[in-house]
């Protein structure tokens, strides 16, 4: 069967259903399949293999065989090849925002806009390639040196998950590739197209046979990822997803004592202070809250607005959601999709929240007449620490109001949470930026503006969002070993 997609891409051949393993385009070895289905309107519209470990295993072997020859290139020839693959998700970005809308549900500015972001890691990443030094350290004695090089770790396990199935893939690759790493990347089992893009354009872009490969699945996730983790040949594990998960996998991989990165979930707060620019602050939010349903892991999830900004900021805030369409992501009038995997718990969130006497000032229910996985954007007010939307990442469309009184009552109830991952604060007062930014235990701060992610800034939490860094100058540390060489006897008589 062709997938329906298909025949809506200028480009059919970015659609794959197969798995991608040492360079070809292959069905499991068991012959299973699962199918993909569009949120937005529950068609089912493709299957991919539903690989095994035997699936698995051929492309660790793959990627480990890759290694001894991708390490061997020189930053610059590995940066040309990533080079050229920014080249091509650019040029077929229109295709790749289709085939995300397609399979998560996202709206096509957002989608068209996932598809740049993805092909900026490949662009960054393909500019430090050729700029990974290593160091010269002054030995003790003056009879030795010390060398410094920074060498690939070697196979990378790559975990990437459904809500950035192109970008949080490609922020990974990128890097890893870059370094001269191999990778076996397994994709998220309701997203495998829009990751299989990558392989589509990494061989077009010049990536020799085993260097990527991507591995589909969905039933068998759990086993792929402890056969991740307990491999020999696996050296490092990246993983993007849940706390719960990050805890699983670091603990499998405990035995081969695994480098690893985990990108974890997160609890941003938003705090607006009375000081604040209201419009700076109403469309920051918007964006920190709503981009992509509010299914990021930055997505503001509890907007601290003080007590004297109150009023303006939540009447202005409902006056611009309101403004939003909600629908399937193909509709270019839409600006909000589904929610990919469901609507429960953002529903649990509002009820637990009005059941607590928070008050609905927009939305607040399902969109049942456009389908079952549609909810609409909320704003609730009056919202208290006790309810659960304070405490639990929603991942929907929920924006929760509650109001606050002074600085240091704000940074208490910002921080108190076991997550540390994005934070924003709003505030035009210079000291008060410096202040607060540096009192809040989270790994990334936004000041007055809702947009955290670039390419050049470091991308990563603290506290139980995990640790290692994505994008940036420290990028390519996550996929490196530092290895030291002491050369001793060294005469060095300079009068002779
Ligand atoms: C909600 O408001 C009602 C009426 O004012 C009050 O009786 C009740 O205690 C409040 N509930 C909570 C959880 O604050
Ligand atoms: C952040 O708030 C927590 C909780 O109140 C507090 O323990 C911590 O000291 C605060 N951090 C800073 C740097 O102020
Ligand atoms: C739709 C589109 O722009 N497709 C382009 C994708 O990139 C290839 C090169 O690999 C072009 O040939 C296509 O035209």
């Amino acid at each position: 069967m062709v997938s329906p997609i298909a025949n809506r891409l200028n480009d059919p051949s970015l659609i794959q259903e197969k798995a991608y393993i040492d360079g070809q385009w292959v069905m499991s070895i068991s012959g299973e399949t699962f199918e993909v289905t569009n949120p937005a309107t529950d068609e089912v519209i493709g299957t991919v293999p539903e690989c095994g470990l035997d699936d698995l295993n051929a492309a660790i072997s793959a990627a480990s065989t890759a290694f001894q020859d991708w390490r061997t290139y020189s930053g610059r020839q590995r940066g040309r090849i990533i080079r050229k693959l920014f080249d091509l998700i650019v040029e077929n970005k229109t295709d790749i925002g289709r085939i995300i809308t397609t399979e998560n549900g996202k709206a096509k500015p957002d989608a068209e806009g996932e598809a740049l972001f993805a092909a900026s890691f490949f662009e960054w990443f393909s500019e430090e390639a050729p700029r990974i030094y290593g160091d010269v350290a002054p030995h003790s004695a003056s009879t030795a040196r010390i060398q410094i090089l920074k060498q690939p770790v070697g196979v990378c396990g790559l975990i990437t998950p459904w809500n950035f199935p192109i970008a949080m893939a490609a922020r990974k690759v990128s890097a890893a590739l870059a370094t001269g790493c191999t990778v076996v990347l397994k994709s998220d089992g309701v997203t495998p197209f829009s990751t299989n893009v990558l392989a589509v354009l990494g061989e077009r872009a010049g990536i020799p046979k085993g260097v990527l490969n991507i591995v589909t699945g969905l039933e068998n996730t759990p086993q792929l990822g402890l056969a991740l983790c307990e491999s020999e040949l696996v050296k490092k594990i990246s993983f993007t997803g849940s706390t719960r998960v990050g805890k699983i996998l670091m603990q499998q991989s405990s035995n081969t004592l695994k480098k690893l990165s985990m990108e974890l979930g997160g609890n941003a707060p938003f705090i607006v202070f009375d000081d604040a620019d209201l419009e700076t602050a109403v469309s920051s939010a918007i964006i920190a809250k709503f981009k992509v349903t509010g299914q990021t892991c930055v997505c503001a999830n509890r907007i601290y607005v003080q007590d004297g900004i109150y009023d303006r900021f939540s009447g202005r805030l409902v006056e611009e959601v309101r403004k939003f369409r909600v629908g399937n992501g193909a509709d270019g009038s839409v600006t909000h999709g589904p929610l990919t995997l469901g609507i429960a718990k953002t529903e649990e969130h509002v009820q637990d929240a009005v059941n607590k006497n928070a008050s609905i000032l927009l939305g607040g229910k399902r969109l049942t007449n456009l389908g079952p996985k549609f909810f609409d954007l909320t704003v609730l007010g009056d919202v208290t620490d006790d309810m659960a939307v304070m405490r639990e990442e929603t991942f929907g469309p929920l924006a929760a109001l509650s109001k606050f009184w002074t600085e240091d009552e704000v940074i208490k109830r910002a921080n108190s949470t076991e997550v540390g991952l994005a934070s924003y604060v709003m505030t035009t007062d210079l000291n008060r930026q410096y202040r607060v930014s540096e009192r809040l235990e989270f790994g990334m701060v936004a000041i007055n503006t809702g947009v955290i992610s670039d390419p050049a800034a470091p991308f990563g939490g603290i506290k139980q969002s995990g640790f290692g860094r994505e994008g940036s100058k420290y990028g390519v540390d996550d996929y490196l070993v530092l290895k030291s060489i002491v050369t001793g006897g060294v005469v060095t008589n300079y009068q002779s």
